[in-house]
């Protein structure tokens, strides 16, 4: 058993290597010059009975409000109810981590969603300073105990995940690093640790699983009555997730909830921006990679369209969105729309020139696009003036780097440059 579970973990993993191989390297690289095309339709225009926004109120309490009804029933669908986060245990798994620089926490929720409960897993990774501190909190697309793979740091019986998270065998681990970089799998702990940030680690598949059949069996079930956006969908409630363990550091001691900094990548980076911009305790986003249903555009037809996506993965999205395959141009919003809502609040998107797929030129015009809406909140605009151009201070940045899709060190230095800038103390 054990055996066929290791053969499918490997097949799986040289499937990947293929489809990112076709999907990433085989494309031409992405240049740094930025889109000249702006983004469509403009955030900020006159539309039907709404005038011109031109005041930060004028789009607190109007235009913010517009987009974010837009996204939901066209692409999230409908979010659970903030049913506050009940704490089910709350221990010290040890103080002696990372040669004694660090404690190691395990944090259990119970999340609620109308009749059904989940259990939620949490484990903290905290410095052993005067707190609190701030955290960077990392949505994993596999249990935390390939996060953060301490002793002690379990994962239930039951709980379903891709067979590519089988990788507890060093020629599978090998093979994610090479294929997806160092950091794929467990960030550089110590580094954030010497940062003063506490790391935070959760797979919100605990609740609705990343499979087209598990996934789309749990989103059936939590459905009831009249849904105001639309069906669920598993990356709205997975940004649903971030926000109750949000709930959880509220009550904290040692953990800063005035600086909690989402963290995502790939699929979680487009959830991790979605609880972004619906929640405003999240003091910060790092999206990395987030491409289609991220923070690249659709309209300008460059990487994963709608139709890939929604084919691939219809359990990401609310039906609705897969209406709009291959009719991108009908649209009547893009993700800049999405991006937005972050301001004025820190994000930094993160890219690769190999990356075309998750399509960096358009994630930087809907960074450019949303620069209105930061400045208009007192915030500096954009100013990147190509791909390359990151600026850790920015509070809209855009990061870039060569080579594919994954997590490298390349990627975690300006990550903790640009943390360092906003959230330290
Ligand atoms: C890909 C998908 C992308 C991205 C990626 C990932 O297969 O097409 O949208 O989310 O998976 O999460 O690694």
């Amino acid at each position: 058993m054990r055996i066929l579970k290791w053969i499918a973990g490997i097949l799986a993993t040289i499937i990947i290597l293929a489809v990112v191989g076709c999907s990433t390297v085989g494309l031409p690289k992405v240049s740094a010059t930025p889109e000249t095309t702006r983004p469509q339709p403009d955030l900020l225009e006159p539309m039907g009975v709404m005038d011109q926004v031109r005041t930060a109120e004028d789009w607190t309490d109007e235009r913010a409000p517009f987009w974010r009804n837009m996204l939901l029933s066209q692409v999230y669908g409908t979010i659970p109810e903030p049913v506050q986060a009940e704490l089910l245990s709350d221990g010290v798994i040890t103080t002696d981590l990372l040669d004694g620089r660090a404690t190691l926490t395990a944090v259990r929720l119970k999340l609620t969603i109308g009749a059904h409960e989940f259990v939620q897993d949490v484990h903290f990774v905290i410095p052993n300073t005067p707190g609190p501190h701030p955290v960077i909190l990392g949505a994993g697309s596999c249990p935390n105990t390939m996060t953060l793979p301490f002793e002690g740091v379990t994962v239930d019986e039951g709980v379903s995940y891709p067979d590519y998270c089988e990788m507890s065998n060093p020629v599978m681990s090998s093979l994610a690093h090479f294929i997806f970089g160092r950091y794929i799998e467990t960030p550089p702990l110590e580094e954030i640790i010497d940062h003063g940030f506490a790391f935070g680690a959760y797979y919100p598949g605990m609740v609705v699983p990343d499979s087209t059949i598990t996934g789309m069996e749990a989103l059936g079930s939590i459905r009831q009555g009249t849904m105001e956006h639309g069906p669920y969908a598993a990356i709205g409630v997975w940004s649903w997730v971030a926000s109750r363990i949000m709930d959880y550091v509220e009550t904290s001691d040692t953990l800063d909830a005035e600086r909690v900094i989402l963290f995502g990548h790939s699929r979680t980076a487009k959830s991790s921006l979605l609880a972004g911009a619906l929640d405003e305790r999240i003091a910060g986003v790092i999206s990395h990679q987030s491409g289609t249903g991220g923070a690249a555009l659709q309209k300008n037809n460059v990487g994963e369209s709608i139709e890939e996506i929604t084919e691939t993965f219809p359990h990401w999205f609310t039906p609705t969105y897969a209406l709009y395959a291959g009719r991108e141009a009908d649209m009547p919003f893009d993700q800049h729309a999405l991006v937005s809502l972050m301001a004025p609040r820190p994000l930094l998107l993160g890219n690769s020139a190999r990356d075309r797929w998750a399509d960096p030129r358009g994630t930087f015009s809907a960074a450019r696009a949303a620069g209105e809406v930061y400045e208009l909140l007192g915030a500096e605009p954009f100013s990147a003036r190509n791909l390359n151009d990151f600026q850790p201070d920015a509070t809209l940045a855009f990061q870039f780097r060569p080579g594919t899709h994954g997590i490298t060190p390349e990627d975690w230095s300006p990550f903790l440059e640009w943390l360092d800038h906003h959230f330290s103390e």
